[in-house]
């Protein structure tokens, strides 16, 4: 993990009341404290998001996937500046894929959302793609959770990717906005392809591009290769630097969100996500379970060896294995 520097997660000697009282009262050094929790795979973190889990599911969970550098980034900073116009608290959980010990990513974005920092109805927090025990989304919809209860509005979720990557954070989004740039023809063709789950808005940033109507041209022929849905995908054109078109972006999202809730596919969604998670996290766990069961227990060992000798293949040994965990 990486911490930020102006994230102070030291308390006060006064602040005896207890951590989820204070993060559901939006106190953001109690938000920084349960993320480490969770982060860390505290069992305090998890009796933390145990507490407030019935005061989630309040914020609009939006995430932001496209190819690294398009300016996700950017736009969300620019996303930030609108919605605190308008009153709202935000949260953005950027997942970083690359080592948790390169800062390159995150000293950019410490730069692009630096105004933010110090703003008491806004907070920003980046998590490695891989947590310290091999599970990722374990940690990350934690902290989602704990943002949501902390009274956020708009969680906004930034990861890198095109396809189905190992963060797969982003299904747990409301609304899923795809950042392009002119040339990421890559993913336009991974769209194409199907590898790419259909996003529900997408964004054609740095717009100010000779190339940019083609790549809209491009994107609207695919789209129209896909099924037809009763929510039509905007095609938006930005440049977050200047903040145009981030007004639209803004009013695109919105109406997403306004459809799903009217059409009841926002109830659908969140129920199969957190169907995904009730079962990724029994997955982690069960798997831990057996890891933890096959130490220094001798019947499992003859398996293995028995595998190794190929008296029997692995398939078999691993049915062997969970009867033996079923008696
Ligand atoms: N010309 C132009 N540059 C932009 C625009 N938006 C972002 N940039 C620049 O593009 C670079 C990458 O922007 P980021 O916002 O960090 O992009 P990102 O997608 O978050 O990048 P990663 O998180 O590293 O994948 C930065 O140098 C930005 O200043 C834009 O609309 N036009
Ligand atoms: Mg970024």
């Amino acid at each position: 993990m990486i911490r930020l520097p102006m994230e102070s997660e030291t308390e006060p000697k006064a602040a005896q009341e207890p951590l989820a009282e204070r993060l559901l009262r939006g106190d953001k050094r109690a938000l920084a404290r349960g993320i480490t929790l969770v982060e860390n795979d505290d069992p305090a973190g998890w009796a933390l998001v145990r507490e407030v889990y019935p005061q989630t599911g309040r914020a609009r969970i939006v995430g932001f996937t496209g190819p690294p550098g398009v300016g996700k980034s950017t736009l969300i900073g620019t996303l930030i500046a609108h919605a605190r116009a308008r009153g709202r608290e935000e949260a953005v959980l950027s997942i970083d894929p690359s080592s948790p010990f390169t800062e390159g990513a995150l000293l950019g974005d410490r730069i692009r959302l630096a105004e933010h920092f110090l703003d008491e109805g806004v907070y920003i927090r980046s998590m490695a793609s891989r947590g310290a025990l091999g599970g990722l989304s374990e940690a990350t919809l934690q902290a989602v959770l704990l943002m949501d209860a902390s009274g956020k509005d708009d969680v906004l979720v930034e990861t890198v990717g095109v396809g189905q990557g190992e963060v797969d954070i982003i299904d747990h989004a409301d609304t899923i906005v795809l950042v392009l740039m002119p040339g990421s023809g890559d993913s336009v063709q991974a769209l194409k392809a199907g590898v790419m789950e259909i996003p529900d808005v997408i964004v054609v940033n740095k717009a100010n591009h000779p190339l940019t109507d083609t790549m809209v041209r491009e994107i609207r022929g695919v789209l129209a290769l896909g099924p037809v849905t009763d929510w039509k995908i905007p095609i938006l054109k930005t440049e977050a630097g200047e903040g145009e078109g981030v007004e639209e972006l803004a009013a695109a999202i919105d109406a997403h969100h306004d459809h799903i809730t009217a059409v009841g596919t926002l109830e659908e969604r969140r129920r199969r996500n957190l169907r995904n998670e009730v079962l990724a996290l029994a997955a982690v766990r069960l798997r831990r379970e057996l890891e933890r069961s096959l130490e220094g227990d001798a019947a499992v060992q003859e398996l293995l060896d028995r595998v190794v000798r190929r008296e029997v293949d692995p398939a078999t040994a691993a049915e062997e294995l969970l009867r033996g965990r079923a008696r």
